[in-house]
């Protein structure tokens, strides 16, 4: 089905000309996003990095000071009739918060790293990939000692002591506890790219919650809440911004296209696919003349003369001088280092493809994803609220 770029394996010399420059240019880039260059999502008055040295050591915003509390939820007993139990609350009333130096303790057996792309659900563009590292959730929880009616955990992070200014997100019990096959764990992330985490990052310490949009991974993380509630304490949740379980889609989206090609001359076109849950099998294009109507009982173009792109691999220079050991074993064969899948669930991948010349006039250039079950973007979930994947689309003029 549709144009094969490549027969076989991809080589370079089996490639259009014009494609193989195209590629060549993407692989000039780097793979992983600079911390620096991640297209920030945030909140907060002042916005919490920004505040004096002096005042973010004494909140704990440095890795120095950071403490993390990690309690019981006070409202169970009202809210559900039977309070979670702890074992071994870390509190700072206490005096046995967790500290940076027990992360970094728990960090000799338990780090982990793993690539994820940051997209946030209400934004169209992914906001930067990174190699994160962090320890799993489960083994700073496994310290408090969760005993009965362990049902979520709600975690939030600095919010200049203003109620207002919380931002809060939920996950299942379950969800911490286990990762189903296939799924990375939810960590407590403190390097991304080998680096420790700025404060615009998140730093000193974010959560990171591999298979969901963005709001899940709360930055300058300093509280998590051990709860038998089943109603959800979600930020985005109570400003009707996201469904409970917001797992990345798989989508794609054009790189910069030009405006206007020259007409009976083939040309070549790169773009991005965000890999979500439900995986990447294709990658399709499609030009369509402007102005060329369409049965409205077909709003998803299924019935479009849609054709393969080639979807190429991972730079075998992707992680730079970022350190590659303790690669998560979902997304990184032991020993060899290899990827295990490719495309990879949580990541970018670039595609390309050739464009056959064509005459004159203005094309709407459209390209899908088709995800490892066969559903065509935006399908299976084609709700904005639980994430963008409209088909993306972009005009040229042919002239
Ligand atoms: N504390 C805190 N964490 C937060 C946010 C925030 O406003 N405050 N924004 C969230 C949202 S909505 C997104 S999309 C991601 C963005 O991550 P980034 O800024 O690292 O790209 O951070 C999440 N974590
Ligand atoms: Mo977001």
């Amino acid at each position: 089905m549709g144009q094969k770029l490549v027969a076989g394996a991809a080589t370079d010399d089996a490639r259009h000309p014009l494609v193989g420059k195209a590629v060549a240019a993407l692989s000039q880039e780097s793979y992983l996003t600079p911390q620096g260059d991640f297209y920030n999502v945030e909140r907060g008055n002042p916005i919490p990095y920004t505040l004096p040295l002096e005042k973010r050591l004494e909140v704990g915003l440095e890795r120095e000071t950071w403490k993390l509390e990690v309690t019981a939820d006070p409202e169970d007993e009202a809210k559900t009739g039977k309070a979670c139990e702890l074992g071994n609350p870390m509190t700072r009333a206490d005096g046995n918060p967790f500290t940076f130096a027990d992360l970094m303790k728990l960090a000799e057996t338990k780090a982990v790293r793993y690539l994820k792309v940051i997209s946030c659900n209400n934004l169209s563009d992914p906001l930067g990939i990174g190699l994160w590292e962090g320890v799993p959730l489960r083994d700073v929880l496994w310290l408090a000692q969760p005993r009965a009616n362990y049902r979520s955990v709600y975690y939030d992070g600095y919010h200049n002591e203003d109620p207002k200014q919380l931002f809060q997100c939920w996950l299942p019990a379950n969800r911490v506890l286990e990762d189903p096959s296939g799924f990375l764990p939810v960590i407590l992330c403190y390097k991304i790219n080998g680096e420790w985490l700025t404060g615009e990052r998140g730093g000193p310490v974010r959560m990171i919650v591999p298979e969901a949009y963005g709001f899940k991974s709360v930055k300058w993380l300093q509280r998590v809440v051990v709860t038998n509630k089943y109603q959800v304490e979600d930020t985005y949740a109570r400003q009707n911004n996201d469904v409970n379980d917001s797992w990345l889609k798989t989508r794609a989206l054009f790189d910069a296209l030009p405006e206007q090609v020259p007409a009976n001359e083939p040309l070549a076109i790169t773009g991005q696919a965000q890999v979500g849950v439900s995986g990447l099998d294709k990658v399709q294009w499609w030009a369509q003349p402007k102005g060329e109507t369409w049965p409205a009982e077909d709003p998803y173009f299924t019935k479009a003369p849609w054709k393969d792109a080639e979807i190429l691999p991972l730079p075998g220079n992707w992680a730079g001088k970022a350190d590659t050991s303790a690669l998560h074993p979902s997304q990184f064969e032991r020993g060899t280092g290899k990827p295990a899948t490719w495309p990879m669930r949580y990541t970018l991948c670039s595609w390309a493809a050739l464009v056959p010349p064509l005459s004159a006039g203005r094309r709407v250039l459209r390209c899908r994803t088709i995800d490892l079950a066969g559903n065509a973007q935006p399908m299976p979930r084609p709700y904005r609220k639980s994430g963008r994947n409209a088909i993306d689309e972009s005009e040229i003029l042919v002239s």
